[in-house]
């Protein structure tokens, strides 16, 4: 495969941008090799400079889950931006999106959009201190929930995938405030409430782990925090930057039934464009000033733009046939891996939930990070390229998760199962 024009750009891009990005996670450091610059994206595939042509399964880690370029979401962009880009001041796009959120999880009764994950969850702890009085928050190993300082300990995400479970930069006292539990290890975190039990304000989780590889919840694990927390007087707080519209339309608290106390959003809701939300409770959200003590601010909270590509996603996905479609798609493409592995005596098990996928190099499922950490990711690099050389753009780390869209057809679909078939077979020689 021809990577000329990229090998040239990331050379130069190395001199201005650490590590020739601006995400860790896409510098190829896993897996190796050089990554590859795009120039553009339509429905499943994307196309680099050098030309050439790969379905994409990154879909830029979640928000484009009608695939790239969705033709409504694009004509609504054009109309928006000729408009005018931002204003700083209330538009009713925002409380358009606001009112489908809320519509779409009860739970958030108020919200207030901000523009990344990061800055929702980071939001969402300093609210839920504010409210609690507390100073401590529990988070689990491998969960990821964006780089606000507290949060990077024992993160997964790029962390996991360069093999550095905390950051540099963090004071300790941070540190010190934040509590680590096994995921799936409701008992750990039992044994955190009654060792403090009046110092934790929050518990912070992804309902459906996406940041070291996909592990979904085991059977009662969420139900178990909900009723630590509700017993402790510390907030549930579900990070479903990455499940929010994905899991359902509801999100992951629609699928399991669980109301927490505050949900963070990103990804899906901006369509594409730089989005984060935060919300919840009534009582909780007005702390937030200006009706209440907790400050947080942003020059392009809400924009139109951002609002624009958000409402247009969420109307093409509040139909009745698509999470049924994304279900379909994810179970064939599941069902094919399975089958092909079966025939080879590869160690792999693939972790799904709705249309996150993950291909664990591990004897074993994982059921938290341990377990996860354990996956050969020197077989999963060659793995990777071996799909890139099929014309495949999987995501570039064991700890991440595939994501499927309403663009990949079924043709796709075969096409990916044939070549992970290749590939893997490949592998075991
Ligand atoms: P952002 O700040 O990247 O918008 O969102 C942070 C975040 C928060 N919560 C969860 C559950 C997340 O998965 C994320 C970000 N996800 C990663 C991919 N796993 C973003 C990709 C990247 O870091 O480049």
């Amino acid at each position: 495969m021809n990577l000329e024009n990229s090998r040239k750009l990331f050379q130069e891009a190395q001199r201005y941008l650490p590590g020739g990005v601006d995400s860790p996670v896409r510098a190829f450091k896993a897996v190796g090799g050089t990554p590859l610059f795009i120039t553009r994206g339509e429905g499943s595939r994307i196309f680099d400079v050098d030309g050439n042509e790969f379905i994409d399964y990154v879909c830029s880690w979640g928000p484009l889950i009608l695939g790239h370029s969705h033709p409504q979401v694009v004509e609504a962009l054009k109309h928006a931006v000729e408009q005018g880009t931002t204003f700083g001041a209330p538009t009713e796009l925002e409380l358009t999106l606001a009112r489908m959120v809320s519509a779409a999880m009860p739970s958030l009764e108020m919200l207030r959009f901000v523009n990344s994950g990061t800055e929702a969850t980071m939001s969402a702890l300093r609210l839920a201190r504010a409210f609690t009085g507390r100073d401590k928050v529990v988070k689990f190993a491998g969960g990821y929930h964006g780089h606000a300082d507290g949060l990077l300990v024992k993160a997964g995400s790029g962390l996991a995938t360069l093999s550095l479970p905390d950051s540099l930069g963090v004071p300790a006292s941070y540190a010190r405030n934040t509590l680590v539990a096994p995921y799936n290890n409701s008992e750990a975190v039992a044994q955190l409430f009654q060792r403090y039990p009046s110092e934790i304000a929050a518990v912070i989780v992804e309902p459906v782990a996406a940041n070291m590889g996909v592990v979904p919840p085991q059977p009662g694990f969420l139900d178990d925090l909900r009723r630590l927390t509700s017993d402790y007087g510390a907030l549930l707080i579900f990070d479903e930057v990455i499940t929010g519209f994905r899991a359902a339309y509801g999100g992951a608290q629609g699928v399991f039934g669980i109301t927490p106390d505050l949900t963070c959003l990103g990804k899906i809701i901006g369509g594409g464009l730089p989005v984060g939300a935060y919300g919840g409770k009534r009582e909780i959200m007005e702390m937030i000033a200006p009706t209440g003590p907790v400050y947080q601010a942003g020059t392009l909270s809400g924009n139109p733009l951002a609002m624009t590509a958000g409402i247009e996603t969420l109307k093409a996905l509040n139909q009745p046939e698509v999470y049924p479609r994304l279900e379909k798609a994810a179970v064939q493409l599941e069902k094919g891996i399975v089958e092909t592995a079966s025939s080879l005596n590869l160690k792999i098990n693939v972790s799904r939930f709705a249309s996150l996928l993950t291909i664990f190099f591990t004897a074993t499922p994982p059921v938290d990070y341990e377990s996860a950490f354990g996956a050969d990711t020197a077989l999963f690099s060659k793995f990777f390229h071996g799909l890139l050389a099929e014309g495949i753009y999987w995501p570039p780390s064991q700890f991440e998760a595939a994501f499927i869209s309403l663009a990949h057809t079924d043709e796709d679909i075969r096409y990916t199962i044939e070549a992970i078939g290749r590939v893997l077979k490949g592998l075991q020689n």
